[in-house]
Parts: C-alpha cells; sequence; structure tokens
C-alpha cells in the first residue's frame, strides 16, 4: 500500500493482541487464547516495554467489513519473522521472511464481518525460517511491522489489480510500457480507459493473456525525474463501462540508468553516487518508523549532501520510497540477506524462499523512479563455488522481472569474488582500518592502500567495464566519548576515518560512488554475540540513535558537497 494508492483502505490502529511465548505453532489453537490485550498495528511487539526482547508465538486480531458476496485483497508491507493469516478461522497464507510485502485474495463470503487473525512467530527456526538468522548484524523484530490494508472489489469481482510502468528507450520523450494486472473473468480483448496527470482518458484495447494485459504508450507532455528535479507522473487505469472502485492508479517517474564503460549514468548524464547505508530503525519504535522521522532522516542526508541510500538490508517500507522519489534520491534495495554461507545458500527451503521474497519486493517496488538498483544476498559466501548457483538464479530472475534497473550484490570479498562477472555493478564492502588491523600503529593509513587494491582488481579486461562502488566502509563511534588519545571508538577518529574514505572514493577516478556504512546507530543482537558491539548498538552512524550528529557529520558533509553528482564526464 502507497500514499498513491486511493482504493486500499488502511486496517492500521489497536488490534487484539495475546503473546503466547513458548508454544509451538503447531499447537496452536485460537479458541484457547482468553486473554487479549491490545497493540498498535504497524509496530513490533517487541519494541515496546510489555515485550522487549521477547520471543515467541503470539496472534493478533480484528474483524474487517467487506460486503457480504464481495471479494477483496489484504496486503500487509511486512509482518516478521514468520506469520499465517487466517480468515474466519481457514488459513490463508504462511510466510516467512519478516521484510517481504504480502497480498492476499480474500474470497467472498455470505456475512459482511469478517475474521482476521495473524499468527506471528519471531523466534529463530533454521528450519522453518531459513532467511532470518540469529547471527544478522542488527536486531530482527516480531509483529506487524508495516501498514496493513484492504481492497474492496467490486460486486462483478472485476478490476485492476496493479500497473507496473517502465520507462522505454525513448523515455525522455515518455515512452513507458504498461503491464496490467487484473482480476476476475474479464473477456478478452478488453477496453481500458487510460489517463495520465489527470488529463481526460483516452481508449485502449488490450487482449489479456492470463490475468494480464500489456501495451507501449507515451505519456503526454513527459518531464524527467532526477535527484535535482524529482518529476513525477501519474497513470489512472479503468475497466470501460466499470465502475470507478475497479480503477487502479500509479505514480511514476521517466528516467534511465545505466552501467557501461565502467561508470553509471542517470538520464545520459555520469553519475557518482554519495550516500548511507540506513537502517529502518529508531529506539522509540523499533522497526515501524514513523514518517515524519523518515522526513527527517531524508533532511539530514540531504544536508550531507547524499544523493544515494542503500536500504541495507531487506525491502523497503513503501512509505519511505514514495518520500525518496518525491525527495529525489537515488536507492539500492535489497532483498532479505546478510553474511550467509554454504548451509544455508544450498538449501532448498532458502533458495524457495529468498525467490518468493524477491519477487514481492520487486512487485512491490516497481513503480519507484528512485530504485535504481536491485541488490541481494549482501556479503553471504560469495568466494565459494556453492554460491554460484543461487547468485545465478537470482540475477537470472531479476533479469526476466526488470531489465530497466541495474543488479549488484554487496561482496565482502572484493579480491577474491567470483561472482563479479553476473552483475551490472561491483559493490564492496571493505573496513581497512577498522577491523583486521590490532597491531597496526596508523590504521587510518590502511584506507587509500586497500582501496587502491581493489579498484585495481575490477579494473582488469573481465571486469573493467562494470561501474564500482564502496557499498560499505565504516567505524564506530559512541556518541560524546572524544578524547586526546583520538583512539577507536572516539568520534574524532570515525570522523578522520569517514573523511578519508570519502576522499580516496570519490577523488579516484575508478569509483563511480561510496555508500557510507552507516547513517544512524542502531540496535543489534545482544547476549554474547554482542562482545564486538557495544551498547548493543552498531554504533558506526554518523548520526546516533536519536539522530544527534556526531563530529563526522561536519566531515562527511564537507567532503560529499564538494564532489557533484553529475562530474563533467
Ligand atoms: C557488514 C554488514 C553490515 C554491518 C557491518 C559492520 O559489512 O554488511 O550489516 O554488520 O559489516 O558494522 O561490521
Amino acid at each position: 500500500m502507497t500514499l498513491t494508492d486511493p482504493n486500499t483502505a488502511s486496517l492500521n490502529g489497536l488490534w487484539d493482541f495475546a503473546f503466547l511465548g513458548a508454544i509451538a505453532p503447531d499447537n496452536f489453537d485460537a479458541a484457547s487464547i482468553t486473554d487479549w490485550s491490545k497493540q498498535p498495528v504497524p509496530a513490533a511487539f517487541d519494541a515496546l516495554p510489555d515485550h522487549a526482547g521477547k520471543r515467541g508465538l503470539a496472534c493478533y486480531r480484528r474483524t474487517v467489513d467487506i460486503p457480504s458476496g464481495r471479494t477483496a485483497k489484504l496486503s500487509f508491507g511486512a509482518i516478521s519473522i514468520w506469520s499465517q493469516v487466517y480468515i474466519d478461522g481457514v488459513l490463508m497464507h504462511e510466510n516467512a521472511c519478516g521484510y517481504a510485502p504480502i497480498e492476499i485474495n480474500i474470497p467472498a463470503a455470505d456475512s459482511s464481518r469478517r475474521e482476521l487473525l495473524v499468527l506471528v512467530d519471531n523466534r529463530f527456526d533454521f528450519e522453518r525460517v531459513p532467511m532470518h538468522e540469529e547471527y544478522f548484524d542488527f536486531y530482527q523484530y516480531g509483529g506487524i511491522l508495516r501498514d496493513v490494508g484492504v481492497r474492496i472489489y467490486p460486486a462483478d469481482g472485476q478490476a485492476v489489480d496493479f500497473i507496473h510502468v517502465t520507462p522505454l528507450d525513448d523515455y525522455a520523450q515518455g515512452e513507458v510500457h504498461i503491464r496490467v494486472g487484473l482480476v476476475g473473468d474479464i473477456p478478452s480483448p478488453a477496453e481500458l480507459s487510460v489517463s495520465f496527470d489527470g488529463a481526460e482518458a483516452t481508449p485502449v484495447q488490450v487482449e489479456i493473456d492470463g490475468q494480464e494485459a500489456s501495451f507501449t504508450t507515451r505519456v503526454p507532455q513527459p518531464r524527467l525525474w532526477s535527484p535535482q528535479s524529482p518529476e513525477l507522473h501519474t497513470l489512472r487505469i479503468d475497466l470501460a463501462g466499470h465502475e470507478l472502485a475497479a480503477g487502479c492508479q500509479a505514480r511514476f517517474g521517466l528516467r534511465k540508468i545505466e552501467a557501461r564503460d565502467g561508470k553509471l549514468w542517470l538520464n545520459g548524464q555520469q553519475l557518482t553516487l554519495k550516500g548511507y547505508n540506513r537502517h529502518e530503525w529508531h529506539p522509540n519504535s523499533g522497526p515501524t518508523t514513523p514518517t515524519l522521522q523518515m522526513v527527517a532522516d531524508l533532511q539530514y542526508l540531504r544536508d550531507l549532501g547524499c544523493n544515494f541510500v542503500r536500504g541495507s538490508h531487506y525491502p523497503q517500507d513503501q512509505r519511505f520510497l514514495d518520500l525518496c522519489d518525491e525527495m529525489g534520491f537515488l536507492v539500492w534495495e535489497e532483498n532479505l540477506g546478510w553474511g550467509q554461507r554454504e548451509r544455508t545458500l544450498t538449501s532448498p527451503t532458502f533458495h524457495q524462499q529468498h525467490d518468493k521474497s524477491l519477487r514481492a519486493m520487486m512487485h512491490a517496488s516497481h513503480n519507484h523512479p528512485c530504485v535504481i538498483i536491485w541488490g541481494f544476498l549482501n556479503e553471504a559466501g560469495s568466494n565459494e563455488a556453492y554460491s554460484r548457483p543461487i547468485f545465478e538464479q537470482t540475477v537470472a530472475t531479476i533479469r526476466q522481472f526488470d531489465s530497466s534497473r541495474l543488479v549488484s550484490f554487496a561482496s565482502m570479498f572484493a579480491l577474491k569474488d567470483l561472482n563479479f562477472d553476473l552483475v551490472d555493478l561491483i559493490a564492496i564492502n571493505i573496513y581497512p582500518g577498522w577491523y583486521g588491523c590490532e597491531y597496526c600503529e596508523e590504521p587510518l593509513s590502511l584506507i587509500a592502500p586497500h582501496m587502491e587494491k581493489c579498484f585495481a582488481h575490477v579494473s582488469s579486461p573481465k571486469l573493467k567495464d562494470k561501474p564500482i562502488i564502496v557499498s560499505e566502509i565504516g567505524a564506530e563511534a559512541l556518541y560524546g566519548w572524544r578524547e586526546a588519545h583520538n583512539d577507536f571508538y572516539t568520534e574524532e577518529y570515525q570522523a578522520q576515518y569517514l573523511k578519508t574514505a570519502c576522499e580516496e572514493a570519490l577523488g579516484h577516478e575508478r569509483c563511480s560512488g561510496i555508500a557510507l556504512w552507516h547513517f544512524s546507530d542502531a540496535r543489534t543482537y545482544g547476549g554474547g554475540l554482542s562482545m564486538k558491539r557495544p551498547r548493543t548498538f552498531n554504533n558506526k552512524g554518523t548520526l546516533d540513535e536519536y539522530r544527534r550528529p556526531k563530529a563526522a557529520y561536519r566531515s562527511v558533509r564537507e567532503v560529499f558537497r564538494r564532489y557533484p553528482d553529475t562530474p563533467a564526464s
């Protein structure tokens, strides 16, 4: 559900809630719950005081009014970690990726008041939920994390379900491909009524193939989208002769992203990415950030001179992408992944769930002009042969679904990766001068030579035409910790570190950009796993968790503002 979807009614609000704790999902019996309380939706139940840090089974419940005899579609932005959705006691959907958007078709019933029950489990369980593992370096919450909505279809069940708009080669003159998803038994050919930007509709005849139709057209009075000028268009498609509730609306932008000659290009102009990795997280609200906070974050990023956000490490909240469309940020959106190795990458259940959430992410985000890169499997074992099948399969799926964007993954094996040949953009996560420099007297001096080595490696004949970015680099600083040694964890060390990293990357001919690790401090695992994570936070934020700028803010801002978004090519 996005800000621009007029047909979907919100189901956000206070829902009935019960935390069932240690019960196994198979032993769940809704009738046995007597102790219901209330829980806000969307929210992580374990980000709130009553259940902070708890893991177990939980149940959400509410009613939904759908006129009798009408079909409907439920949409959940994300339910974490594992979930099942029941309507009137009937299991409708099971999901095992806590950040993937979910859509569920609801069949018609005689009664108009329907019971919606969502069973959630935030425990780790490799057999059932291999997408989520305990060692990921960010806290994995439980609950209905993102917006919930319902779309009620017209009485005949016929409607436009979704629209995907893809700019084509002549995008500057408004040329677009339109894919229309349909529900109900609509006879082919059908007449669609197509209207851009609220102008008078024009009829278009389409053949229906399965539940879809597609055609190519031109946007009247086209305006290009770019970070400097984030111009958006709208498209409304109705079924001719049907009521308005059968129509659908989408918002999109005309722009083209390319990787060629070793560089990135946006709308034909060379592009440098300057930005941050960002987790969707705030101490007051966990992973369900209020829109106000998202706007504040983007304002800080703009002030820092950024044009780019890597949405680490999972599908993004549609509200955030809507804001990036409007405010002119370029986004790398990626499927959930963090450091998986052989056991996971060769698990058939993992393959299947990874593929399902990848497709759900691309489906939900297709129309956002801000999204220029599809990413996957952050820091997986891409230096080992066992990684090849899932990397090949994922790239093939992305290209089949959407060839208008770049494909990449962030590698922690800059010099030994086996899969760079598959992608459009090489992206490396490197931490010289932070990890692995225990006995180095001048750790800052490690940054430039390591980057140089990585850039030289990808300048080999096989890789030289692919652009490269530093997709992560950073050092921890504890907010307020400043002292004369300027050692690890001080704000001074981090400020020097990030300044050096930005200057080395942006000043290098071979490098097309940098995404610093990371925007703001965020909670990660606790207990014994947190030995290298003071406060159980990943403290590499340039801002702390309350968005108080550390000393690095000024040094990064100074460098980012010195380098233009579009260098003269
Ligand atoms: C990795 C990883 C990040 C974070 C970072 C760090 O590169 O992708 O999520 O864990 O390291 O802080 O070490």
